[in-house]
């Protein structure tokens, strides 16, 4: 097939003074950081729905896109010829890892049987292009979300029969994430929520969503899938409320239907924000648990107030999740999704490529932030005294969950008052963080 992109090379690192807009100017993927690549450390991914679907429209307007590959039928000759074109657009901007939603890569059929006839074509179409290219599969998904049938939720769905057929789903989405070596499966509860709870059991549902994943559970054991399976959480959108609304909330849901062993979290920016929280809250909460699995990297709007899915350029937010991921000693199988799409306005192939350079070289100066940060040590040391007190033979007894009331009760009447309490110096810490960026 000729080139969607003839006129665009391999997007090199050219450094911070380039003028090319069509090149790297921080990302530099052998430069190592605290001793391991930039590639590594960042494990970057594209995912196929917003980059190779998305076109751009919305409720007001129609789609903008000029896709000139796409003729943008549900055939499986137009889903080959994206494969093609999204393999090369991987190549092109040296990116390593992809994730995919079944319904992205492959059209349904009239019947679930012929759908995942379909499927399995696809399959072989996606195993030879990763083999071609070394490109490789972060994780994959199934959609259970955009068709009429799963209108009121999937696994909590009022509706037997919806339950089942996403079972079925889900079953073949594993099955063709295994066979090509996905790292990892991402259950994002697309409408497992409710829009009233006048028509609502929550708590039946909240069961059923249990019984599932102990399905998917007993499943991948059987099929010997070995990567993680992330629960993506997010407060609404398209339900008023989705059962997974942010970290703590999925956590608890883990550990309440005892599946905390078999899933971690994919945290994604957009997602955190709507949830009135910052990225860097969700992603602390994550790794409290042990819990962070991966990441869909992207970034919302302030002013408004929902998932606008935009290529993360905020240096702010890129420099704390980088923070918070070499804090937890890197990604395992997880990495950065770019979760993401171009604005309706940047509807030209080339935007493409700008969108995931900027959001490539937005976290490559995160990494490096980060690392300086951690390298200076002042943030680290005051965080150190600011807890030192604990580091007492008390403080340490009370931490190891031995003391008591009773004892502590005459130590308080002996104090009389707290004396020692030291500023926070938030003021000060914000100053010294800018002093990397
Ligand atoms: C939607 C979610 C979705 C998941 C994959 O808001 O971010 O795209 O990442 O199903
Ligand atoms: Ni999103
Ligand atoms: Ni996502």
């Amino acid at each position: 097939m000729a080139e969607a992109f003839p006129k665009i090379k391999t997007i090199r690192y050219e450094g911070a003074d380039s003028r090319n807009p069509l090149s790297f100017k921080h990302y530099n993927p052998d430069e190592l950081v605290e001793g391991k690549s930039m590639r590594d450390h960042l494990r970057f991914a594209s995912c196929f729905w917003h980059t190779m679907r998305g076109r751009g429209g919305e409720i007001f307007g129609m789609p903008t896109a000029v896709r000139p590959w796409d003729d943008f039928q549900e055939s499986v000759e137009t889903s080959i010829r994206r494969i093609d074109v999204f393999f090369e657009l991987l190549e092109k901007l040296q990116i390593d890892y992809y994730c995919f939603h079944d319904r992205d890569v492959a059209p349904e059929g009239r019947t679930l049987n012929e759908s995942n006839k379909i499927l399995d074509r696809i399959t072989k179409v996606l195993a030879k292009a990763q083999k071609n290219s070394g490109k490789k599969l972060l994780w994959g998904t199934a959609c259970l979300f955009q068709h009429p049938r799963f209108m009121h939720g999937a696994a909590t769905s009022p509706n037997l029969d919806a339950f089942v057929y996403a079972a079925a789903q889900v079953k073949k989405a594993l099955e063709v994430t295994h066979e090509l070596g996905g790292e990892g499966y991402v259950f994002w509860g697309g409408r497992e929520g409710y829009f009233t709870l006048l028509n609502t059991d929550m708590k039946r549902e909240l069961d059923h969503l249990g019984a599932f994943m102990h399905m998917a559970v007993d499943y991948k054991k059987k099929i010997g899938f070995k990567g993680p399976f992330y629960i993506e959480p997010k407060p609404k959108e398209p339900t008023k409320h989705q059962y997974d609304s942010d970290a703590a909330t999925c956590l608890n849901f883990l550990r309440q239907y005892d599946l905390l062993d078999h899933f971690k979290l994919n945290i994604e920016t957009n997602h955190a924000q709507i949830a009135q929280h910052t990225m860097q809250h969700d992603l602390e909460t994550a790794i409290a648990s042990n819990a962070l699995g991966s990441i869909d990297a992207n970034m919302g709007d302030w002013q408004l107030g929902w998932d606008t899915d935009q290529f993360p350029t905020d240096l702010y937010i890129t420099a704390h999740v980088m923070l918070c991921v070499l804090k937890m000693g890197g990604f395992k199988t997880g990495g950065l999704n770019f979760d993401a799409k171009v604005r309706r306005e940047s509807f030209e192939p080339d935007d493409l490529f700008h969108a995931h350079i900027a959001g490539m070289d937005t976290f490559a100066r995160g990494l490096k932030i980060a690392a300086r940060i951690r390298q200076d040590g002042r943030i680290a040391d005051f965080l150190r005294q600011r807890y030192a007190s604990w580091e007492s033979d008390l403080g340490k007894k009370i931490e190891q969950g031995k003391s008591s009331f009773e004892e502590l009760e005459p130590i308080a009447l002996k104090m009389g008052e707290v004396k020692t309490n030291r500023s926070g110096r938030q003021e000060y810490l914000e100053s010294l963080f800018n002093e990397f960026i």
